[in-house]
């Protein structure tokens, strides 16, 4: 839910797990100065990490790390971007990743006139398993057609590129 109070408001999200009290289901997601803050128009760049992890390169948790990475194209601002970007958050406060939860890092979203970029990013790109697994499970869950693929690169990749396009380590 978005709650108000004294012109913030907040995101909550509810994990309905039976094992937990229904208080320590409940997690704060942010808070914003306005509902707009939260659709990120008015930054480019929006990030959500776990507590503790930068979003950068250089973090710790990130440096022998990747992103499965989502491209839309400017068609794609007005009618994916908001729903993408609001199912990863949904993702990673579920953990719906289900064991491979931990690996995930956090979510970048990067709002630009070439096209817009939504990313997740895990902790290690030798972690095969874990981040196919991510990677099927965040495709389906944001709808994306079968036929369209979606690839992960390391930040080191990325951050060494001399071109426009980084090397895929995996495609789901
Ligand atoms: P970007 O903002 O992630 O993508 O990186 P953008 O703007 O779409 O550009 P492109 O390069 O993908 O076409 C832009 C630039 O910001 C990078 O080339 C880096 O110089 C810098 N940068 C981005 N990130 C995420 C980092 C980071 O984590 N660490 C450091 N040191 N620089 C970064």
């Amino acid at each position: 839910m978005l709650s108000v109070s004294n012109n913030r408001w907040s995101l909550w999200f509810f994990k309905n797990d039976k094992s937990k009290t229904w208080q320590a289901n409940l997690r704060l997601i942010s808070k914003f100065d306005t509902v707009e803050d939260f659709w990120c128009w008015n930054c480019v760049e929006t990030s959500f990490l776990e507590d503790g992890i930068e979003p950068m390169w250089e973090d710790e948790r990130n440096k022998r790390g990747g992103r499965w990475l989502v491209t839309l194209t400017k068609q794609q601002r007005r009618l994916d971007l908001d729903r993408y970007w609001l199912e990863t958050l949904l993702c990673l406060v579920g953990e719906a990743f289900d064991d491979y939860s931990d690996d995930v890092c956090g979510a970048v979203v990067n709002v630009r006139t070439k096209g817009d970029k939504i990313a997740v990013w895990t902790s290690d790109y030798e972690n095969r398993e874990a981040i196919t697994h991510i990677g099927r499970v965040y495709k389906e869950r944001l709808g994306l057609p079968v036929k369209m693929t979606i690839g992960y690169q390391s930040h080191a990749d990325t951050a060494t590129k001399s071109g426009s396009t980084t090397k895929n380590k995996f495609v789901v």
